[in-house]
């Protein structure tokens, strides 16, 4: 049997490609690395969300989920964590 039909997409890499969203935010007022962890919990609690990319620096959030999430959830999460989304 030819090696190339053996071949099987990984179906986790699969779903990700076809499923897997992401939208970036600007956070303003985190200061150090527990302000990222802050927010990283408060994003990451959002229904849907699978992924939580915080850089400290420019304050950039990126966010991965499984379906569409609501920018209004991901700054309500933010707000809730004590920073703010300067841009969506
Ligand atoms: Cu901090």
């Amino acid at each position: 049997m030819p090696s190339h039909d053996l071949y099987v997409p990984d179906p986790r890499g699969l779903k990700e490609s076809i499923d897997m969203n992401t939208a970036t935010y600007t956070v303003k007022g985190m200061t150090c690395g527990h302000c990222v962890s802050s927010v990283k919990e408060e994003v990451g609690g959002v229904a849907g969300v699978t992924n939580v990319e915080v850089d400290l620096a420019t304050g950039l959030l990126t966010v991965g989920s499984d379906g569409p999430v609501d920018a209004a959830r991901i700054a309500a999460a933010v707000d809730e964590a004590g920073y703010e989304v300067v841009n969506q």
